[in-house]
């Protein structure tokens, strides 16, 4: 078969190409992003035509990838893991529905948060809305997990999720792949009432899913992505789940590991194998990505039982991702991974661009607010956010996103004022829409800001649904058309920018400023990839 060097995420997206997917959905967000982004660009997935788009947000693209899973076809939404907030009404649902054809809900956590606002662990919710989590150890598994996961998918009815973090998602490695399969032919499901989540059909669902608990966790006791392996010193026993269980075998490279071990890469958790290490040995040592959920189930809340070592005791650091020096640590092993960085090398903190549009927007708003006390901008989450460091210092909240709006609106029905917010508009479209007509309806006094640079920069330049629709997304929401503004985010309009933007704030309903000027980067992009094209076609003729 082909071995190909991918990525972990472009690992993930191959196997559900060869595992015959019909459409994947997503919103980009790191360190997901370049699952989609792959589908996407693959010649193999264009012939076979499978359905890639960009979704408004996560739950959207939950709602429609369930939605192609209810026509018999095989579908995967993918996240990061903050995104699974937003998908979670109808994730949690989708357990109860069940699944038609199979569904993968790749769920990617950022421990460290290298990009994001929390390190949250998605097993949390996998185990909440109690389906099967798979966790792969490496790309390799990823890959096979992808192809298992949609046949354990369809054997049972129920969406299954593939949890991976950071460091699996942007790593390579060779892969092996399996032969493609065809994709399912449209078939109904069997019970008409199955997505009719009415109480009287939902408390059957409910049941079944409760009843199929029990055949989750054999399954998870035979996987082949569970494993036990003996060893001579059983004074202490590991077990480590998905990528921590690839750190452990780095540090043991070439080296027989003494210790019994227990491999965790399917969950539920396999309560017969963990019970057996449990009673052979003297003490256990967990070893996990995120937060240490195992570790407080084998505790338990009386914590009386034998010692458990792991996050909690300060034998791994309590948060952040795992590493091999800390299991290395952890085993009182040399560390031996990485070199000292040199002191030429300097920290090179985020900033915006040079030109990019939203320093001339923030230039504008701060020499707006000038003569009012500080704290008044409730912003959001995108490149825009970086407008919080210095020089410009021009905003005081990113939460989560779509908060910007919501925020302002708040402070202002407490009375204060100017409250302004600033959004993007990849956000706006993802989840500030809903809280503008909140405001309109309220006749609430804000000033919001959609920084529309025609793209989703953040996670590098996806396309936004954003683009050509915001004035009629504003004025269909209600706001007043004498209230909407389009500025040019250049030095050049500097002044009447910052007029527009002082006349707007004292106004005692809700106004709509839109600075538009396209992202520098995805400019360069477009016009390097335009010139391309002609050279090749230059060649061709
Ligand atoms: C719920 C959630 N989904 C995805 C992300 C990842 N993410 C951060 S900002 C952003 C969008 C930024 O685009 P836009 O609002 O257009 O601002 P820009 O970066 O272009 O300035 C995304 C997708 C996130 N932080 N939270
Ligand atoms: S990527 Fe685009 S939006 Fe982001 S900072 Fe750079 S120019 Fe600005």
């Amino acid at each position: 078969m082909d071995k190909l060097l991918l990525l972990g995420d472009e690992a993930i997206a191959q196997s559900a190409i060869d595992a015959g997917i019909s459409g994947i959905y997503a919103y980009p967000g790191t360190p997901s992003t370049e699952i989609l982004e792959y589908v996407h660009t693959s010649r193999e997935a264009r012939e076979k035509k499978i359905h890639s788009t960009w979704s408004a947000n996560e739950k959207t693209a939950m709602e429609s990838a369930l939605g192609m899973s209810y026509t018999g076809k095989r579908a995967m939404v993918c996240m990061k893991h903050v995104g699974l907030n937003v998908a979670a009404d109808a994730f949690i649902n989708s357990a109860i529905t069940g699944v038609n054809g199979g569904l993968i809900v790749v769920a990617a956590d950022d421990p460290s948060m290298h990009s994001s606002q929390n390190e949250q662990d998605s097993r949390f919710y996998g185990k909440f809305a109690m389906i099967p989590i798979l966790e792969p150890t490496n790309q390799q598994e990823a890959y096979d997990m992808v192809r298992y996961g949609f046949d354990l998918s369809e054997k049972y009815g129920i969406p299954v999720m593939l949890r991976i973090t950071t460091r699996l998602a942007h790593s390579r490695s060779g892969i092996i792949r399996q032969p493609g399969l065809p994709q399912n032919e449209i078939h109904l499901p069997g019970n008409p009432r199955q997505f009719i989540l009415l109480p009287v059909n939902a408390r059957r669902q409910y049941k079944g899913l409760l009843q199929n608990q029990a055949a989750f966790e054999e399954e998870s006791e035979n996987s082949p992505y569970n494993n036990y392996r003996t060893g001579k010193d059983k004074s202490l026993g590991v077990i480590a789940c998905g990528i921590a269980n690839n750190y452990l075998m780095e540090e043991f490279d070439g080296r027989e590991f003494p210790h019994p071990l227990l491999k965790i890469g399917q969950y539920p958790l396999p309560v017969q194998m963990i019970r057996k290490i449990y009673d052979e040995c003297d003490r256990i040592m967990v070893l996990e990505e995120g937060y240490p959920i195992l570790e407080e189930l084998l505790r338990g809340i009386l914590d009386n039982g034998k010692k458990i070592s792991g996050r909690m005791d300060g034998v791994i650091p309590r948060d952040g991702e795992l590493n091999p020096n800390i299991v290395a640590k952890a085993f009182e092993l040399e560390e031996q991974y990485g070199l000292p960085v040199p002191s030429i090398v300097k920290n090179r903190p985020p900033s915006l661009c040079k030109g990019c549009p939203h320093i001339y927007s923030y230039n504008a708003l701060n020499e707006a607010l000038d003569k009012y006390a500080k704290g008044r901008v409730f912003s959001d989450i995108g490149c825009y956010t970086l407008g919080a460091l210095e020089p410009y210092g021009a905003i005081n909240t990113c939460v989560d996103m779509g908060a910007s709006i919501t925020m302002a609106k708040g402070a202002s029905d407490a009375g204060f004022r100017p409250a302004v917010a600033v959004i993007g508009d990849s956000t706006f479209t993802h989840s500030g829409m809903t809280g503008l007509l909140d405001a309109i309806n309220d006749k609430t006094p804000i000033t919001v800001m959609i920084l529309d640079n025609a793209t989703t920069g953040m996670t590098g330049g996806q396309d936004s649904a954003a683009t050509g629709h915001l004035e009629a997304i504003c004025e269909g929401l209600g706001v007043e058309k004498e209230h909407i503004h389009i500025l040019n985010p250049s030095p050049k309009f500097h002044e009447e920018n910052m007029h527009v933007i002082q006349n707007e704030i004292l106004y005692e309903g809700v106004s709509v400023i839109i600075p538009r000027r396209e992202c520098i980067q995805t400019v360069a992009r477009r016009l390097r990839e335009d010139k391309k094209q002609k050279q090749q076609e230059a060649v061709t003729e």
